[in-house]
């Protein structure tokens, strides 16, 4: 059993304690121990750090962290802690976080074997004793609230905290040891399905700004053959249509899978117009066929159609089908990003590498942002594979991107790891967060490339009104 604490909630808490990237392992709960004193002392002495952490019925989680050890003790005793602190981490249902710091560290924590966890002297939180019979899902709690006595709670009330009230829906406690991932290298707005929500609401409601005349904006996707270019807009597509989307081909194969250049619009269940974004995927690179840094620019122009088949044999001229002689801001690309295999991203060929700079180069001529995304990562590092939400704490992901943004001089902050919808039934917050994560960014510089044609409007007005 996991316990209630989500992860978010251990990410605030690891702040609270800032020594570091902490595992948490639950050692007892009301829920599945049953509220007995005794068994909390069997469960929970001698472990190390533990945090407590109290689900009561109003919506409020709240506990108490101590740096050393509960104890087996008869006649019952104060204990020094200097790192111990109480915290709030909901209150009514809404996130409410305080960490409240032990202002007396000679009492901050009571060990008696017929006593639940106790803190302060006053008590400051003293949760319950003996034993407590469950009421259908809930316990009324028979300790005891005097917050402010040994602990700092810097003006928050019981009130604001407990609510007033006694009933619980569960107490668990946790240990906390040290854990391999590194501190958080990157922010995530959150791993929840509200997070989840807001993010996928900045996409759908992303548009092309005002006054350039303009329906959708256009994000290329380029990079190796089997990076999982298709596979990113089959992603993109699920977290919007709620169930795993195979729209683009995908797969694996010597030569591209993809043989066609298409401008995919994203398009959900439950919505009537598709996004105001094309994902354009293209046949993967390979180091002599595929597209070459000649045949980008016919892209990045916005000469291809949509549906273009490319032809290893036949690079992209004036002469193909369809070719667009006279190329809107519509048609053109406004951001390149440029897709890797997270395995294979620094030990590209020569050749390869060549290639990738040589269109670099034709990207950064035309004044273009782009961006990098680094896709299977869940391959790339364990602890990723075994929860994408680790994906901003490993180690092994933040020297890769280190290392990429090195090779191809694109700065840090535009190395984006992904992993991708792929052998999901179903799809999952956590997934679908990372993509929309990554979405966001691509968008964000989609959009400030374009206001620069915005500022060129503005400097023609201003320069024909001066001429009137
Ligand atoms: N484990 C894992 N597999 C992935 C990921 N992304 C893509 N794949 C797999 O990698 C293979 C290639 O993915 P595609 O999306 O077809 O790659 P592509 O870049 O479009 O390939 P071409 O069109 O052939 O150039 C497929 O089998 C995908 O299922 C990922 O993030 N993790
Ligand atoms: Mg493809």
């Amino acid at each position: 059993m996991d316990g209630r604490l989500t992860f978010t909630q251990k990410k605030v808490l690891e702040r609270f304690v800032a020594t570091g990237a902490k595992d948490f392992s639950l050692l007892y709960s009301f829920t599945r121990d049953g509220a007995n004193a005794t068994v909390f002392h069997q469960k929970c002495n001698n472990r190390g750090p533990t945090v407590t952490v109290i689900y009561n019925t109003k919506g409020s989680v709240y506990g108490g962290y101590i740096e050393k050890s509960w104890v087996a003790d008869t006649s019952g005793s104060y204990n020094r802690d200097d790192k111990a602190f109480l915290f709030r981490l909901m209150y009514d249902g809404n996130v409410s976080l305080n960490k409240f710091p032990v202002k007396n560290p000679d009492k901050a924590f009571y060990c008696y074997d017929t006593y639940g966890p106790i803190f302060g002297s006053g008590h400051d939180l003293y949760i319950f004793n003996g034993s407590i019979n469950a009421e259908g899902t809930q316990y009324t709690l028979n300790g005891s609230t005097s917050f402010g006595s040994d602990f700092d709670m810097s003006g928050v009330s019981t009130d604001q905290i407990t609510g007033n009230i006694t009933t619980v829906f569960d107490v668990e406690v946790y240990s906390l040891s040290e854990s391999p991932l590194a501190n958080i290298w990157r922010e995530c707005p959150g791993w929840d399905l509200k997070d989840l929500e807001e993010l996928k609401h900045f996409a759908a409601s992303f548009a092309p700004p005002h006054g350039l005349g303009i329906d959708t904006a256009n994000v290329l996707v380029i990079g190796p053959v089997g990076a999982g270019k298709s596979s990113f807009f089959n992603t993109v597509a699920s977290v919007f249509r709620g169930h795993i989307c195979d729209q683009a081909v995908c797969g694996s194969a010597e030569k591209s899978i993809t043989s066609k250049y298409r401008m995919y619009r994203v398009r959900g269940s439950q919505m009537e117009k598709p996004l105001r974004f094309c994902l354009c995927d293209t046949m993967g690179l390979e180091e002599s066929q595929g597209i070459d840094a000649q045949e980008l620019t016919y892209i990045l122009d916005g000469n291809v159609p949509d549906g273009y088949q490319f032809n290893p044999t036949t690079p992209i001229s004036s002469e193909i089908h369809g070719f667009v002689t006279s190329p809107t801001l519509g048609h053109k690309i406004h951001c390149v990003c440029f897709v890797f295999d997270g395995n294979t991203a620094t030990i590209l060929s020569e050749k390869m590498l060549e290639k990738i700079k040589s269109m670099q180069a034709k990207v950064r001529q035309k004044g273009l942002p782009q961006a990098v995304v680094l896709t299977k990562i869940d391959n790339v590092c364990s602890y990723v594979e075994e929860d994408v939400r680790n994906v901003y704490q490993s180690d092994t992901i933040k020297q890769l991107v280190n290392k990429v943004s090195n090779i191809f001089g694109v700065p840090r902050s535009f190395i984006l790891p992904l992993k991708n919808y792929e052998k999901e039934f179903d799809v999952r917050t956590d997934v679908s967060v990372l993509a929309m994560h990554t979405l966001k960014r691509l968008l964000l510089s989609t959009e400030n490339h374009l206001f620069n044609f915005l500022d060129q409007l503005d400097r023609k007005q201003k320069s024909s009104d001066s001429l009137e």
